[in-house]
């Protein structure tokens, strides 16, 4: 995942305190003017250099994933971040500066006159620092939430499961993933968002359920939800959509076709109707009526999960590409 190599961002204080007693232990091997043009340039170099650091860190942003860059605006506000990092590329430029100004200005001989520039020069780092200090602290907040955010590979083929809570998306997404798939906090939910995977023909596929997401009506999700929900249209290939006639769910079929619609408007992608909970009810139209088997149960009414993901792989259509082709 692109922000997960993220480094931790140093406060403006902690920098000041890195550089400045790393210049003390330079400037204690020196004497007279000399010792004071050593203490400037370890300052300025740690201080530019870590600076740097920081904003080098970030993927640039135009050449983000549209999937992950709409999260991101989501949860952090992209347009802030990216000025909170170009301020803070110009403190690294300016502290930069501010060395070989100060450096410059050193008089020749006169030790005390020297010291006097030396913590001038201090002085004016300092102000630049503390101009950045809130821009860090915003990057360094941005960083730990973007830092959790679900691992999913934006250019895998995707198959999205959406429909209410309890209509069996969790029990299908393990039963075509087994062991593959793992669930990843969100930052903008209080429930986990479930990615499985699975291989057929050398291809890698995602299986997605996103609670919180896709099984609640669009004017229930908050200004974050929405554009997290959004972000799923670049990722979503199909979608896999869950009825639960039985309505053993606690949802009526009218909310149920009325959210189905809502995510048809949503995501982009083409979506097929899985009736689940065949063994109990099959009062819909759908493309297939599915059971997952129970342990004890060896008849399955119905679909298998497998017959409805081999489906899905299928409607999906992807083909192989050959490096060799064009
Ligand atoms: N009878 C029956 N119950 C099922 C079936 N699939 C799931 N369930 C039950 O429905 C409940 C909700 O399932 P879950 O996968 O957690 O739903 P989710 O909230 O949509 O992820 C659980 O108690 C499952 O055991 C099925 O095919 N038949
Ligand atoms: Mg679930």
């Amino acid at each position: 995942m692109i922000f997960e190599d993220l480094q931790t961002t140093p406060t403006a204080p902690e920098l000041l305190d890195t550089a400045f007693s790393r210049a003390a232990r330079a400037g204690r091997s020196k004497h007279g003017v000399e010792a004071q043009q050593s203490m400037l340039q370890t300052a300025s170099n740690v201080l530019s250099d870590n600076l740097e650091y920081v904003v080098r860190d970030w993927p640039d942003f135009e050449t983000v994933d549209p999937f992950y860059y709409e999260l991101a605006d989501a949860l952090v506000g992209v347009d802030d971040l990216r000025q909170h990092l170009s301020e803070v590329s110009w403190a690294g430029h300016k502290t930069h500066e501010l060395g070989r100004e100060y450096i410059r200005r050193l008089p020749k001989g006169d030790a005390d006159a020297a010291r006097k520039i030396r913590k001038q020069g201090f002085a004016r780092m300092g102000s630049v620092l503390n101009e950045v200090a809130e821009d860090l602290e915003a990057i360094s907040e941005a960083r730990d939430t973007l830092k959790t955010l679900p691992d999913i590979d934006p250019d895998a083929p995707t198959i999205v499961v959406a429909g209410y809570p309890n209509v069996g998306k969790t029990a299908f997404v393990n039963a075509v993933t087994r062991a593959h798939n793992e669930t990843a906090a969100y930052p903008f939910t209080t429930t986990g968002i479930n990615v499985g995977h699975l291989e057929r023909d050398h291809i890698t596929y995602q299986v997605v359920d996103t609670p919180g997401l896709l099984d609640r009506p669009t004017e229930e999700r908050n200004e974050i939800e929405s554009q997290a929900t959004s972000a799923l249209s670049h990722v979503a290939d199909l979608v896999l959509y869950f009825f639960d006639p039985s309505e053993t769910c606690g949802y009526q079929l009218t909310a149920q076709e009325s959210l189905r619609a809502d995510i048809e408007a949503t995501l982009d992608a083409p979506m097929l109707i899985v009736c689940s909970k065949a063994d109990v009810s099959q009062e819909i139209e759908a493309d297939f009526y599915m059971t997952i088997p129970s342990e004890t149960e060896t008849e399955v009414v119905g679909d298998t999960p497998d017959v409805v993901i081999e489906a899905a792989i299928e409607t999906l259509d992807v083909e192989i590409e050959l490096p060799f082709e064009e």
